[in-house]
């Protein structure tokens, strides 16, 4: 089998028997096998229309679940179930139109892993929604971008329209948590190239939506379990964390020092200084950064002082900031803050690049993301 279409249905009686007529006609030309597989929960007579379409044609098959719901699960379980080298996913209510088909195969056959359908890259439209609803797919993207690193150079990484190789799934655990299972397929699938081709989203024109607003909350329940799963999208919070305790940890240094061994308030300082970077070292090279293996003895020595040095540069940035903001008369802190949110990142991408730079062996390969001109 060379390709599986998976459908993920819920109450689309109107739609199965459109949508498998036009995918018919427009795979029929090309003359690759395939099955169209759909993964139902539905509650109205959707499944006796997908009795009768699989009865009359080999390729449509379906699986009803009885007491199931959720289109990621349905997805992941149509995965399963299916057999062709490559799989698209597709809605039934014919919002991704299947005159894309061929194209999708044949970049698939090209060698390209994961192909994402996009309403945003230039040719496609996203015509088929209302201004709320646009609001909240660029607001939920952009979330989503920002918050993970596989995903930053996708348009449309939220859609429910891609074809993928066997093989980016195949050992892969998929858990998703509502809807989005491309953003799951995405973090977790192995795969090195991606391209996006631009598409027009259609209006639904019969049955009903299923987005609700627990979908949205879903959604950021979803992102944060990716985020927390992801060692290279995890990295950033710790480390903002680490910083955080170790703001903590200077204080009460200071506070130390200053009260019972009272110590000069410069020298007092400079102490709690050290030792909330000798903290922030320590919880970064355990904790933040511990997937990173560094076989070399003598560059493992070497982190301690790389990350002095690059934290002296960050203090040297805030402070730049913090003056630059006096000279032109703009209040102190606000220039300390600036200073710091860019020190911050100074520091967690000078670290990550030097101080915990993995040997060449534990480098990923880079994944290229393309899209059609
Ligand atoms: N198996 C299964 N399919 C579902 C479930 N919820 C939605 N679907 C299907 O998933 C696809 C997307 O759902 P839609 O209601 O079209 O969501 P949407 O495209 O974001 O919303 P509209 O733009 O209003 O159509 C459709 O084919 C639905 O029938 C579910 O719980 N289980
Ligand atoms: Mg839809």
């Amino acid at each position: 089998m060379e390709l599986s279409i998976i459908i993920p249905t819920f109450n689309e009686r109107e739609n199965v028997r459109k949508i498998t007529n036009r995918i018919m006609d427009v795979l029929r030309p090309i003359g690759c096998s395939y099955e169209i597989f759909f993964v139902d929960d539905s509650r109205d007579d959707t499944p006796t229309v997908l009795e009768e379409l699989s009865k009359n044609h080999h390729e449509v098959k379906y699986l009803h679940r009885q007491n199931g719901r959720g289109l990621g699960t349905a997805v992941v379980e149509g995965f399963k179930r299916t057999q062709g080298n490559f799989i698209i996913v597709m809605d039934a209510d014919l919002q991704h139109p299947p005159e894309l088909l061929p194209l999708i195969y044949r970049r698939l056959l090209q060698g390209i892993e994961v192909l994402i359908p996009s309403r945003f890259v230039e040719g496609g439209s996203d015509g088929g929604l209302n201004w709320f609803r646009k609001l909240v797919s660029w607001t939920a993207r952009t979330i989503g971008r920002i918050s993970i690193k596989r995903m930053r150079d996708i348009s449309d990484c939220t859609g429910g329209y891609f074809g993928l190789h066997r093989s980016v799934i195949e050992g892969v655990t998929l858990d998703p948590v509502g809807w989005k299972i491309l953003m799951e397929v995405l973090v977790k699938g192995k795969y090195q190239t991606v391209h996006e081709i631009p598409y027009s989203f259609e209006a639904r024109d019969a049955g009903t939506s299923k987005m609700s607003t627990i979908e949205q909350w879903n959604y950021l329940k979803h992102i944060f379990k990716l985020v927390w799963s992801s060692p290279d999208d995890r990295r950033f919070y710790l480390f903002c964390m680490v910083g955080a305790l170790g703001v903590l940890v200077n204080l009460m240094v200071l506070k130390l020092l200053l009260i019972i061994f009272l110590i000069h308030s410069l020298a007092a300082s400079i102490g709690a200084s050290c030792v909330a970077m000798l903290h922030n070292f320590l919880w970064n090279d355990n904790f933040t950064w511990k997937e990173k293996k560094q076989p070399i003895m003598w560059r493992r020595v070497l982190r301690l002082p790389q990350f002095i040095v690059i934290s002296g540069v960050g203090i040297g940035i805030t402070a730049a900031f913090a003056w630059l903001a006096s000279w032109i008369g703009i209040n102190i802190f606000l220039g300390q803050l600036a200073g710091i949110i860019v020190a911050t990142s100074w520091n967690y991408l000078a670290n990550n690049k030097w101080t915990w730079e993995a040997s060449k062996s534990n480098r990923k390969a880079k994944i290229t993301v393309t899209q059609e001109v």
